[in-house]
């Protein structure tokens, strides 16, 4: 598990380099402009739940079939097993985007997970689409301009679309 510093750090020294100018360039900007990044972290972490509870409810409005008899979200031990996956998955990408790195949603979250569904009969596709939605939920309450104030964070954004992006190809 890496983030941002320990990344660059471990790719300078599997070269034997020093840092170079671009590199710490592009870390100070991130330090400069890491009150976005905490207050989407803390804007996405305290509507959690809301954000969980409403991509769900959209993808059973779509995809009825996953909570009819036979379904894989049908009873309720596998309706809490699916809201747990969103949750879990939620919780990772708000530690990539906390750290500034997929690594810990990639090796702790998305590793072997498309595996998993497989054999458990899990739909990826429908997961993916769970996951998308909760992207589109995040990203609106990360990037609301009410009541703050207003800077450009369109690069965060986009940053903080790859890590669900990540997670939805990952599973689809
Ligand atoms: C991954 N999910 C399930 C299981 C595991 C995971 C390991 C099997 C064990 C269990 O049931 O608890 N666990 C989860 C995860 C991590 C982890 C992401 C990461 C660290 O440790 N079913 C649907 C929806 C979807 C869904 C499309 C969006 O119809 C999920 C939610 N996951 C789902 C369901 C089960 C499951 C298990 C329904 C139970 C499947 C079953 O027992 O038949």
């Amino acid at each position: 598990m890496f983030d941002a510093f320990t990344k660059v750090v471990a790719q300078a020294d599997a070269r034997g380099e020093f840092l170079n100018a671009g590199q710490i360039d592009a870390l100070a900007s991130m330090v400069a402009e890491s009150n976005k990044r905490m207050d989407a972290v803390n804007r996405i972490t305290s509507n959690a739940s809301k954000i969980v509870t409403n991509a769900a409810r959209d993808l059973f409005d779509q995809q009825p079939a996953l909570i009819a008899p036979g379904g894989n979200a049908y009873t309720h031990r596998r309706m809490a097993a699916c809201l747990r996956d969103m949750e879990i998955v939620l919780r990772y990408v708000t530690y990539a985007i906390f750290t500034g790195d997929a690594s810990v949603l990639e090796d702790r979250c998305l590793n072997g997970l498309r595996e998993t569904y497989l054999a458990l009969g899990v739909p990826g596709a429908s997961v993916a689409e769970g996951i998308r939605k909760m992207k589109d939920a995040a990203i609106g309450i990360a990037n609301d301009r009410n009541g703050i104030t207003q800077g450009d964070c369109s690069s965060l954004m986009s940053e903080i679309g790859t890590y669900f992006d990540r997670a939805a190809a990952a599973v689809a």
